[in-house]
């Protein structure tokens, strides 16, 4: 079985390749934008983007929005995680949160696939703290300022160890547990 990871994100998509090689399935790149509405909850924009691409005629996909909630800036930058990483970076929030000593964070990845005719959309969470400082080299985004055991960041992890413990693998697990019934090889 054959799903489209639709995504600009390059490394994304190689998370992807990975996580679901372990369930026999094969990912194909495919970068079609959608529009990404501006709300507060990222199911909302998975939903309104998974009907934008089967009007498109498109199907046996998966789209994912993500975000980082930092609790001391009250969920920032959440929703607006894309936006805020292409203008301050993690510069910006580090020094958002100099001198912060409650640094728990979260990151939430949320999938909408579409396979066989149906939709199913799931939500996986990676609890954390924000790091002092930038570490490592791997991964993209967020990655070298968050760290879910607030010693190593998860751009210190290689693929197969961030997919283990990360929002995005949490998400594709829940994912397989409902794919199972649809498409019935599913193991997890
Ligand atoms: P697409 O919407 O095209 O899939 P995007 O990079 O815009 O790609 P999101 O809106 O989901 O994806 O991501 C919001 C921001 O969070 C963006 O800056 C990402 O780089 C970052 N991000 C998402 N997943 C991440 C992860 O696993 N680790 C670190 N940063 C991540």
């Amino acid at each position: 079985m054959i799903l489209k990871i639709i995504t600009s994100n390059q490394g994304k998509f190689i998370e992807y390749r990975e996580a679901l090689s372990s369930f026999s399935i094969d990912a194909e790149h495919v970068r079609i934008p959608y529009d990404e509405i501006q709300t507060s909850e990222l199911s909302e924009v998975v939903e309104k983007g998974m009907a934008a691409l089967k009007e498109k005629g498109l199907r046996d996909f998966i789209i994912d929005d993500s975000g980082m909630f930092v609790d001391a800036l009250k969920g920032f930058p959440g929703v607006y995680s894309s936006y805020v990483q292409k203008t301050i970076g993690n510069a910006g929030i580090l020094k958002l949160m100099e001198n912060v000593n409650e640094r728990e964070a979260n990151f939430q990845c949320c999938i909408g696939c579409n396979v066989n005719g149906k939709d199913i959309i799931v939500t996986g969470k990676c609890d954390g703290v924000i790091l002092k400082e930038e570490k490592g080299t791997d991964g993209f985004g967020y990655d070298p300022i968050f760290s879910h055991d607030g010693k190593i960041s998860l751009a210190e992890m290689p693929i197969p160890e961030k997919n283990g413990i990360s929002h995005r693998g949490n998400a594709v697990r829940l994912l397989m547990k409902e794919l199972e019934d649809i498409i019935g090889n599913a193991k997890y």
